[in-house]
């Protein structure tokens, strides 16, 4: 009895998503490099679900985690081509194809991840995400990606000094190359999929990323020094191809962009309390972390990598207008 009841639920059920899925005139695939539950994943869906509700089943997102659909410099690129209608990506990889990008993955130029808020939910923030645009892509909103810091397999990091010679994946960013030349370190941009065995095997010595990304990623069991010098907080961006974008009306895009907005509440509450329990994991399982390193040193090198990336007056004025802010 209670078998073929669970059958009939189980059967009901189906029937239902069968339903709602017939439902979505339009689904919309959207990129994650991070696995289920990540909270960049949960904010799209979250989007998704809003997206569903308002447009009368009409509008619908499926989420692929963990890189199914590629590696995020090759998911940008088929973005841009419309292969993919959106994709969550952290800003990083943009530097080399919108310029203007640039100016939020400085090291350093953030003060806090409130400062961060401030910027990117503001005119600086629109403006930058206005320039997607120029490039087959409709940026649609700011996630939170916290702050990175560095993590290798060899020794624990106390100084600028004994970054020296170490090897370091960093995103597809000339400026994460230069970060690290500029503080003595080798630079080897990687995609995130190969981070693991390259530091297992001994390609490179370490990475760079926030508690979340090190927990989840796994990193941290072959990498067991964590130094917090937070050169980094560079935010997350959620873009929409705009061959898709432009196939929607008017209402329907404005309905897309208001969802995307509303989930940004949503992720950032979920990273605070996903930055925790990352946290947690990996004390317990033992890594060694810096916690009261001297930063001053790794700022001060930062002076070429600003003199060499911020050489257009717009760039120097957006630059400003950042610092400027509260
Ligand atoms: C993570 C970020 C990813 C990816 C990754 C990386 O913090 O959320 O989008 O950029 O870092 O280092 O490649």
């Amino acid at each position: 009895m209670t078998y073929y009841r669970s059958i009939g639920a189980a059967l009901l059920a189906s029937a239902a998503m069968v339903t709602a899925a017939a439902a979505c005139e339009t689904t919309f695939r959207s990129s994650d490099t991070h696995p289920e539950g990540y909270p960049t994943v949960t904010a799209v869906e979250y989007m998704g679900e809003l997206l569903e509700e308002r447009s009368d089943g009409r509008l619908c997102i499926e989420v692929f985690h963990s890189a199914q659909l590629g590696e995020e410099k090759d998911t940008i690129e088929q973005t841009q081509l419309g292969v993919i209608d959106m994709n969550r990506v952290s800003l990083g990889p943009f530097n080399n194809i919108i310029e203007e990008t640039k100016v939020f993955s400085l090291p350093y130029i953030f003060r806090s991840t409130d400062h961060m808020h401030n910027v990117v939910d503001g005119e600086i923030g629109d403006a930058i995400l206005a320039e997607f645009e120029n490039h087959g892509l409709v940026g649609l909103a700011y996630y939170d990606g916290g702050s990175r810091s560095f993590y290798n397999s060899q020794k624990p990091i106390t100084s600028k000094d004994d970054i020296e010679g170490l090897k370091f994946r960093v995103m597809q960013s000339d400026v994460f190359v230069d970060m690290v030349d500029a503080l003595g370190g080798n630079a080897t941009p990687m995609p995130y999929g190969e981070v693991y065995s390259s530091i297992q095997t001994g390609v490179i010595d370490g990475a760079e990323n926030n508690w979340p990304s090190f927990e989840s990623s796994g990193h941290y069991e072959v990498a067991g020094y964590y130094t917090l010098d937070q050169h980094l907080i560079v935010p997350e961006v959620l873009v929409m191809s705009k061959a898709a974008y432009d196939k929607l009306s008017a209402e329907d895009q404005a309905l897309v962009r208001q969802a995307a907005k509303d989930s940004v509440p949503v992720m950032r509450e979920q990273w605070e309390a996903r930055e925790a329990a990352s946290e947690e994991k990996v004390r317990a399982a033992g890594v060694e972390i810096v916690e009261d390193i001297d930063k001053t040193p790794f700022i001060e090198a930062m002076v070429p990598v600003y003199e060499k990336h911020v050489t257009s007056e717009k760039l120097k004025s957006l630059v400003e207008q950042i610092q400027a802010v509260d």
